[in-house]
Parts: structure tokens; C-alpha cells; sequence
């Protein structure tokens, strides 16, 4: 098995910090971002988005997706179970996983990505260049600072994101705000509920994976 990862991309950190809690330990390779070594002729060849995370099986399959690759440790490693137990929590857990990405990661993305300098050129991921468009950076950043109020509106009815327990719900909403911060995008003094959640979170182990 090989796991390529970039120890400085939010989307690998996801899979790391899965990994930490299930306390897995994979052999691993860094992807250079920051020189474009997923735009190469031989990383396109492992995974044709030009993205990581990808997981290398042993019998080659590769699976080039973040949540897929959790789904795969999930199923081979069932504890502790972060994707939910019962029917119930399985499809609250994926309710709000996919809640927190779609408006606080790709909002965090979005911010981001079109405003930092060294990615002139690249405001999207994947193997097409884009240009960044500064109204999508303002526009991302109102979206975050809604996604904040979101979840510290849930948070104060709920320990953590999905329920009661620690899931990939939270793995998903700690690298985003985690990534905010890195496009400046702190969590509001008033948001007391989304930071009690964000100090306990940041003091699991696997919070520094
Ligand atoms: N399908 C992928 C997308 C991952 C993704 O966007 N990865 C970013 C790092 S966080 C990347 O590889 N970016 C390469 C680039 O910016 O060219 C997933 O969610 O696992």
C-alpha cells in the first residue's frame, strides 16, 4: 500500500488525521505542490486529476479521493467507527460530512484559492488551468463567514458535528477551519460554541497529523 500526500494540503490532512484515530500507519509519499509536482507526466499517471490524496492497493488498484480512501480504511479497519455505527448515525454522519464540505471546505477553497499569489493561474485544482476571478475570493469569504455562524449554531445544540461522538464530520470541519485560518478567515469571538468544539478537537493526537 502507498498513500501520497503533501503534509502542507488540507485535503491529505483529512485522511491523515482518519488515519491517526484509527491509529493506522501507512507508508507514505510527499507530493511536492508548491513545485507543481502533480501537474508531471508520471504523477498524472498515478491519479489523472493531478490531486492528493491517492491510495495505491497492493493488487494496484489506486483510489484517488479523500472520503473514498476513509471508506476504505473504514470498512478494513472498523474501529473506532468514524463514518457511523447504525443506519441512523451512518446517514447523519454523511449528511453533515458533505454539509461541511460543500459550504465550509469549497467555500474555504474558494476564498483561497483565488486570492493567493501562488496560485495565479491555478483557482482551481485539478489538470486545467484557471484564472482566479477576485470576486469569487470575496464571495467565498462572506460564505465562510456564514459557514461559521452554521456551525456554531449546531454546535450549541450538539457535542460534536454529527452527534454525540467524534466522526469524519469533524475531520472534515477541523481542516476547514484549520485552512480558513491559513486565508486569514479566524473563527469570531462571539462564536463561543465553535470554539469550545475547535479547542477539544485540536487536542485530540490526531489533530497534528
Ligand atoms: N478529489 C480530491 C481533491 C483533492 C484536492 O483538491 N487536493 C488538492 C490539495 S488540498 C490538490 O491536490 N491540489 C493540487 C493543485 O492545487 O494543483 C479529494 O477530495 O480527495
Amino acid at each position: 500500500m502507498k498513500f501520497y500526500d503533501c503534509t502542507t494540503a488540507p485535503s491529505p490532512r483529512r485522511v491523515r488525521i482518519f488515519l491517526a484515530e484509527k491509529g493506522i500507519s501507512v507508508p507514505t509519499v510527499q507530493v511536492d505542490l508548491r513545485n507543481n509536482e502533480q501537474l508531471t507526466p508520471a504523477f498524472r499517471a498515478i491519479n489523472p486529476d493531478a490531486t492528493v490524496p491517492s491510495l495505491e492497493l497492493d493488487g494496484g488498484t489506486r483510489i484517488n479521493d479523500a472520503i473514498g480512501i476513509c471508506v476504505y480504511f473504514e470498512a478494513i479497519h472498523p474501529q473506532p467507527p468514524l463514518l457511523g455505527e447504525s443506519a441512523e448515525e451512518k446517514a447523519l454522519v454523511t449528511s453533515w460530512q458533505r454539509e461541511v464540505e460543500r459550504n465550509g471546505f469549497y467555500a474555504v477553497m474558494e476564498a483561497f484559492r483565488n486570492w493567493a499569489r501562488g496560485l495565479k493561474g491555478r483557482a482551481l485544482p485539478g489538470p486545467y488551468d484557471y484564472e482566479q476571478i477576485p470576486a469569487l475570493a470575496e464571495r467565498g469569504r462572506l460564505r465562510v463567514g456564514h459557514f461559521f455562524e452554521q456551525m456554531d449554531a449546531r454546535l450549541a445544540q450538539s457535542e460534536f458535528v454529527a452527534g454525540a461522538r467524534y466522526t469524519i464530520a469533524d475531520i472534515t470541519a477541523l481542516v476547514t477551519v484549520d485552512f480558513a485560518a491559513s486565508a486569514k478567515l479566524t473563527i469570531p469571538e462571539s462564536h463561543a460554541h465553535l470554539r469550545r468544539w475547535h479547542a477539544q478537537v485540536s487536542a485530540r493526537p490526531s489533530a497534528k497529523a
